[in-house]
């Protein structure tokens, strides 16, 4: 493969990871409209989902199997749908409002103006219906500026689930359609909780997304907290009008599956499902659903504060891409410890980035120099000025 360096070349190399094929440019990497960094990029085909023995896969079919038995084989079943899309089909298509924050650079990934990195399965929907489907699942990896803690990751999967009903589905019921399909959802997400885990504390939150309403998130309770595990709803009247499915009514669903398989499993860390060492991939097998995970070590963490004057632009998830650029998957978490602004209008935040190997204790020599890299590049490329 051609790799280009600095210099004003215009040629494009050719990328292919695991069958995904894509011109990249380094030129244009270089520009603002580009924002993917190689810890990202090196993901793209990766395809956890499609493994049968890692966790994402095995969650995967054991889904599958609920669809199945429960839907007569109804739902078509995608899991290998290309994810980079147009701003149109991830954005445009699902009804998300041209000022939307999911939108920016801050948010999403950009591989050019008008193509992004999917952010989620979402921006499959419309097509699907489109072309006449009615019952689908689809599942694929998805990307995401966001922060840095044990259940957040840039780079995660999520499954997509859809169920179209005309009208004689809920004449009979003496509902009308949107009540109909709410109560069918929440029956068939609350019987895919217990096929996954049996009896498990779980609630409804009410929430807004732009392609449902009325719209609900599910949160299932786990290690003393709420873990939010998917977002759903009765679909946007509009996106089945544009369809072909004016009269019908649908729900829609989206799953993140490491969330659900971090409490199947009990896998305490989202790092860990990107893990190669044999201690962690060596603990699943292929329809196994009832393993819990066995940490392998309790390596300590090491904490390291970070004090700096912030500007207009600055944004925590910039900070946390910085800091992933160079720390990778030894970063465990950063959270903002301090907070204040000064009387002439400087506001000065404290970040606490706690480092941590899931493989091995980290020497201090390490550790320092990691920390040091992320001072230096903190202060050049966010323009904050360190205390
Ligand atoms: C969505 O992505 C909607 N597209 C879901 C949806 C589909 C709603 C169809 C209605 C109809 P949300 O941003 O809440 O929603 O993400 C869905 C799930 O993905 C979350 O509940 C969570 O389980 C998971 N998730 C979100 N961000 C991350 C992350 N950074 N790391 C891991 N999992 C995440
Ligand atoms: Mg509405």
């Amino acid at each position: 493969t051609l790799r280009r360096h600095k210099g004003r070349t215009t040629v494009a190399s050719l990328v292919e990871r695991g069958g995904v094929q894509i011109a990249r440019d380094d030129v244009v990497r270089d520009e603002p409209t580009n924002n993917i960094p190689d810890t990202i990029f090196t993901k793209l085909g990766m395809q956890l989902h499609r493994r049968n023995q890692h966790p994402i896969g095995i969650l995967k079919n054991a889904i599958y199997d609920y669809f199945d038995t429960n839907y007569e084989n109804k739902f078509v079943k995608f899991d290998d749908l290309c994810p980079i899309v147009s701003v149109k089909e991830n954005f445009d298509d699902v009804l998300v409002p041209p000022d939307h924050v999911s939108r920016s650079y801050n948010d999403t990934y950009y591989i050019d103006p008008q193509t992004v990195l999917r952010c989620h399965t979402s921006a499959h929907q419309a097509e699907i219906l489109s072309r006449g489907h009615r019952h689908f699942l689809v599942t694929g990896d998805v990307y995401r500026r966001d922060s840095i803690d044990s259940t957040h990751y840039p780079v995660f999967h999520q499954m997509e689930g859809v169920c179209v009903f005309s009208p004689e589905d809920w004449e009979s019921s003496g509902k009308d359609g949107t009540a109909y399909a709410a109560e069918d959802l929440k029956k068939c997400l609350e019987g895919l909780a217990r096929h996954l885990f049996g009896a498990v504390e779980m609630r409804w939150i009410d929430t807004y997304f732009p392609f449902t309403d009325p719209s609900f998130e599910l949160e299932i309770y786990f290690k003393e907290k709420w873990l939010e595990v998917l977002g759903c709803g009765v679909t946007e009247q509009e996106i089945l009008k544009r369809s072909g499915n004016s009269d019908n009514v649908a729900w829609a669903f989206g799953l993140g599956l490491e969330r659900l398989a971090m409490v199947l499993f009990d896998i305490p860390d989202i790092r860990l499902f990107w893990s190669s060492d044999e201690r962690f991939t060596s603990q699943f097998w292929e329809g196994q659903l009832g393993i819990k995970f066995k940490a392998f070590s309790k390596y300590p963490p090491c904490y390291k504060d970070m004090s700096f004057w912030i500007n207009e632009s600055f944004t925590e998830n910039n900070l946390c891409e910085v800091i992933r650029g160079i720390a990778g998957d030894l970063v465990e978490e950063v959270t903002l410890i301090d907070n204040f602004t000064n009387k002439k209008g400087m506001t000065s935040h404290c970040y606490r980035i706690a480092y941590r190997s899931m493989e091995r204790s980290l020497t201090d020599d390490e550790i320092n120099d990691l920390q040091w890299n992320v001072r230096e590049q903190v202060q050049s490329k966010l323009n904050v000025v360190l205390r």
